[in-house]
């Protein structure tokens, strides 16, 4: 798949140099198509100063997290004055792709803010300040937040409750208490306990199931287990999928929910090779479980992880290397989501899209609507049977395609060849119209796919 875009747009030379990737459906389709979703974990700030970040972002994904953005830390870094920005960026974003939200996280020992963590707060007014977290913060995105995290890692290794701030001052039952409290906040999302290291059967993993069963027997209103993983390349925990159903069993859902996969640095083909059949395991491993509702990955790019900060000498975490082209992980997650896993390491003039661009033109514009046309030209490659979408950055709205069938959800619109014009031989093109509707402005999208 390749990219191109519109003169007008002043945009060209950025997006036409972006690389190619692969030309399989965008991931989220494919996830759709198998019943599940697939996610990342998003920047605010990359959102708007990254255009290939972005792309990706809206193209690959049907689930977002904030990384960050809606820690409590990052909320209200001094008592009672809440920040939204970020978290409005990412609310924002996910509308205008037509994305859902994962809420993360509510009540968790990491990332609070100073004032509290340090503040001595006694017992109910502890509880109290949790609550009105909750309320404030599942309360102002009621209804758009599918799923929260409501209560983040809350063990330790062994098996123990965490002795966090929570855990010390109010002990165990603050766990209980914030899952009521966010069923009332907002009935409407699906309530998770999240944590890491719980992905295969093990010491910590159990005492989660422990509570989670408990929790369910005393009518705790508790919807998902959220399993991190964030995992080692090699070491995919055997019992994954066996763990995976025997939350199920307890009658919740499972999600991946910060899926990332470390190596030693530097990279090379064997542990990239390694790496890709890992994700495919744990995607596998996934959709083996009726349960399982989605994988969410945990940074873009390999520019973008976390892990480099943290674990020195390791990286190269994600499915996208640090220029934001897609690894091999990438390919075995589109193939383990159903797709041809193929890229443009393949040989040309094979059908698949590579060496094939679509340009996008405003053939003519009158006071609220206008003209389209796209055309899709190869050259060093070949199609049989295409899609081509794009987002509209401006809120314009379909009305009408010829020459292709189009739809639009949210601001992207996908077409796909009719039945006459699916083969695009090695130079050669093919093009197609639109109408549609625009108010204010009606710049040309940042970049057109076709796959
Ligand atoms: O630690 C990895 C993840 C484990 N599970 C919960 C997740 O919420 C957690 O995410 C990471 C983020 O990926 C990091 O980006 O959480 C870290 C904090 O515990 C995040 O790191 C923080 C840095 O510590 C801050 O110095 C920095 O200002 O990211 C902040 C924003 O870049």
């Amino acid at each position: 798949m390749t990219l191109a875009t519109a003169a007008a747009t002043g945009l060209a030379a950025l997006a036409g140099a972006a690389p190619a990737q692969a030309a399989d459906a965008p991931l989220r389709d494919l996830a759709e198509a198998k019943g599940v979703y697939i996610g990342n974990a998003l920047a605010a700030g990359k959102l708007d100063g990254n255009a290939r970040y972005r792309q990706i972002a809206g193209q690959e994904f049907n689930w977002v997290t904030a990384e960050n953005a809606m820690k409590w830390g990052v909320l209200e870094p001094s008592r009672g004055n809440y920040d939204w920005s970020g978290a409005d960026r990412i609310m924002e974003f996910a509308a205008a792709n037509g994305q859902q939200v994962r809420g993360h996280t509510l009540v968790w020992h990491s990332q609070a803010p100073g004032w509290l963590e340090n503040g001595g707060f006694p017992a109910a007014e502890l509880r109290g300040l949790m609550y009105d977290h909750i309320d404030t913060t599942m309360g102002r995105y009621q209804g758009r937040i599918a799923h929260w995290d409501v209560v983040n890692e809350a063990f330790n290794e062994s098996g123990g409750f965490r002795d966090s701030f929570w855990y010390r001052t109010l002990g165990e039952s603050y766990i209980a208490d914030a899952f009521r409290r966010a069923r009332q906040a907002d009935p409407s999302a699906d309530l998770y306990i999240n944590d890491y290291n719980v992905e295969g059967v093990n010491a910590k993993s159990t005492a989660m199931y422990n509570l989670v069963r408990d929790l369910k027997a005393q009518g705790v209103p508790i919807d998902g287990v959220g399993l991190q993983a964030h995992l080692i390349t090699g070491q995919v925990p055997s019992s994954l999928q066996q763990n995976i159903q025997r939350f199920a069993d307890l009658g919740v859902d499972v999600a991946i929910t910060e899926l990332d996969i470390r190596m030693n640095l530097p990279a090379d083909a064997g542990k990239l090779a390694q790496q890709a059949r890992d994700y495919r395991t744990v995607v596998e491993a996934c959709l083996a479980v009726s349960r399982c509702v989605g994988v969410t990955g945990w940074g873009i790019s390999d520019a973008d992880s976390w892990v480099p900060d943290v674990f020195e000498g390791q990286g190269a975490a994600t499915m996208y290397d640090s220029g934001y082209n897609p690894k091999p992980a990438y390919d075995a997650v589109a193939q383990a989501l159903g797709g041809t896993g193929d890229d443009d390491d393949d040989p040309p003039g094979n059908g698949d899209g590579d060496g094939c661009t679509a340009d996008y033109t405003v053939a003519s514009q009158w006071n609220t609507g206008f003209t389209g046309n796209v055309a899709i030209t190869c050259s060093g490659g070949s199609l049989n049977g295409w899609t081509v979408s794009w987002d509209f950055p401006a809120g314009q709205r379909l009305s009408q395609a010829w020459n292709a069938g189009c739809t639009q959800s949210g601001a992207r619109v996908t077409c796909t060849n009719a039945g006459w014009n699916g083969t695009v031989p090695d130079g050669g093109s093919v093009s197609f119209g639109f109408n549609a509707e625009w108010s204010g402005s009606n710049p040309s999208p940042d970049t057109v796919t076709v796959s």
